[in-house]
């Protein structure tokens, strides 16, 4: 399908460049005939000028459409690329590390912030946090086991910290011994693993990959106490990017299967640049030519609202970060990541627990917008989904088991955000997300001099019809008195679009 639309816009684009032609041919014949009375000399003269001007305009012309012609193309292809990341909209973060290990403690108290910053918060030299390494033994990991439980909560992709801020590498790295392999008593390669069980059970694999490195001594380490400091340059950082930073890249996109999704991080360090980021997004691109980039890669995001500036900044998708943009922006791919609690990387003691309500809706709300949704999770020390995270997931995947059609594949809401809840869109039918269902079994719909064709409950498997009015600005859909799902009932509204 996408394959053909390209070959269209191929045979059109041809097309166009030869009417432009033929065009600009017929259009200088006329104008020369109109100046043939004028006086011989001179019109040599004029004609030669005016034949030059034409030429120009012509190549201008043809200039003007090859481009309109490549962008096409262009556009194509990234629409063909990012197809199974638009249509699965939900998808499972995992930050995992030594940082689980000290949890949020260090020498006996807490340390403020989000989990996996703990070595630059708690201002934790190198050399004492490499000890966490000799105690990072998580016997109770078990990928079939993650993948299952992303699955079942209808999460169509993982994203894992292959590196995080601290250096430290989940899988078995040939450029560093500061890995899961070579530093651990556990000597199990994480992403190997993870890498079979999402391949087994249909999961799209992609890696968290930070840019920003306390551990190693070409990058952030040297900044001790303060490793986040964006004042400093480190001047071997281009060492760090060619030897490091980059086999690394190789080393992830080689061995471990088709990766989904390359996401960058720690990109707004001093030593990281524009140019550097548009380096490491064709390099990525030359090892899987299919996979997706976000815009962390470069430095085009504006802070935390995560989207990218106007300009040509590398990067296929903003990332809005711990928020939801107020609306969707067309054309534009995005995908807001958020914690259950208030760390990305496990906390002892973080209970601060978003509701499924919450997380149900702010899933609903983010596909109402086009957008994409990837929910963290922080696994233990001993490599479990502590129980909230369990039962969260279950809450959504059996919400998901109903109403994932109104969210996989779906678009922004074509009539804003309703009062009631929300609306996400596919094809001919409109998914109503009703938070708040009406008292007087009255639901308006704002669709002005539509005539839809049914509507029913998508948790009715008889999908029994509700009886619905048209007026010339409004469709009224009468409901029963009870809501099916307490948290977002969704009744399918098939209108007369195609
Ligand atoms: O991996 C998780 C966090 O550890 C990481 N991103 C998520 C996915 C994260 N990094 N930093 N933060 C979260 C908060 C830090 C923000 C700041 Fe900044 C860095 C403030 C100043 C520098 C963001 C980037 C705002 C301006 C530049």
């Amino acid at each position: 399908m996408r394959e053909k639309q390209g070959r269209q816009w191929i045979v059109a684009g041809a097309a166009a460049v030869g009417l432009l032609v033929g065009l600009f041919v017929v259009a200088s014949c006329q104008r020369q005939t109109k100046i043939r009375p004028v006086e011989k000399a001179t019109t040599t003269a004029v004609s030669s000028e005016q034949a030059m001007a034409d030429k120009e305009q012509i190549a201008k012309k043809e200039q003007a459409a090859r481009e309109e012609l490549a962008a096409k193309r262009e556009q194509a292809a990234k629409d063909a690329r990012m197809a199974w990341w638009r249509d699965a909209r939900f998808g499972m973060f995992i930050h995992w590390g030594l940082y689980a290990v000290p949890a949020g403690m260090y020498k006996g108290k807490r340390v403020d912030g989000i989990g996996e910053w703990i070595m630059n918060n708690g201002k934790i030299p190198v050399a004492d946090y490499e000890k966490y390494a000799q105690q990072f033994n998580p016997i109770g990991f078990n990928a079939d086991e993650w993948v299952r439980r992303a699955k079942s909560a209808g999460m169509k992709y993982i994203v894992i910290t292959s590196k995080h801020h601290d250096g430290f590498c989940l899988w078995d790295s040939k450029v560093t011994q500061w890995d899961v392999m070579d530093a651990t008593p556990f000597k199990r390669d994480i992403l190997k693993e993870l890498s079979a069980a999402c391949r087994q059970h249909g999961v799209k694999l992609c890696f968290y990959h930070s840019i920003m490195d306390w551990h190693n001594p070409d990058a952030q380490a040297p900044f001790y106490p303060n490793y986040n400091d964006t004042s400093k340059s480190n001047p071997e950082f281009d060492r760090y990017v060619e030897t490091y930073l980059k086999p690394q890249i190789a080393e992830l996109l080689t061995n471990y299967g088709p990766i989904g999704v390359m996401w960058f991080d720690g990109e707004w360090i001093k030593d990281w640049t524009e140019p550097k980021g548009k380096d490491m997004y064709a390099y990525v691109r030359g090892l899987q030519p299919k996979i997706i980039i976000n815009n962390r890669v470069g430095k085009g995001r504006k802070g935390m609202e995560g989207l990218s500036e106007s300009g040509e900044y590398a990067g296929d998708f903003g990332t809005p970060e711990q928020q939801i943009p107020p609306t969707g922006l067309p054309g534009v791919d995005w995908e807001t990541c958020m914690t259950m609690n208030d760390t990305w990387g496990y906390k002892s003691y973080d209970e601060n627990w978003k509701s499924s309500e919450t997380l149900i809706r702010n899933l609903a709300d983010i596909a109402s917008k086009g957008g994409n949704f990837l929910l963290n999770v922080g696994p233990s020390p001993e490599g479990l989904f502590p129980r909230a995270i369990e039962q969260r997931l279950e809450d959504m995947g059996k919400w998901m088991a109903v109403n994932g059609q109104s969210i996989y594949g779906t678009t922004a809401s074509p009539i804003g955000r309703p009062e009631w809840g929300r609306c996400t869109a596919k094809g001919d039918r409109l998914y109503l997300h009703v938070f708040n269902w009406p008292a007087d079994g009255k639901l308006d719909v704002p669709l002005a001099g539509a005539k839809p064709a049914k509507a029913y409950l998508l948790a009715d498997r008889k999908r029994a019809s509700l009886p619905v009015a048209a007026e010339q600005d409004k469709v009224t859909i009468s409901v029963p008195a009870n809501a099916p799902d307490a948290i977002d009932s969704v009744i399918v509204l098939v209108t007369n679009k195609k």
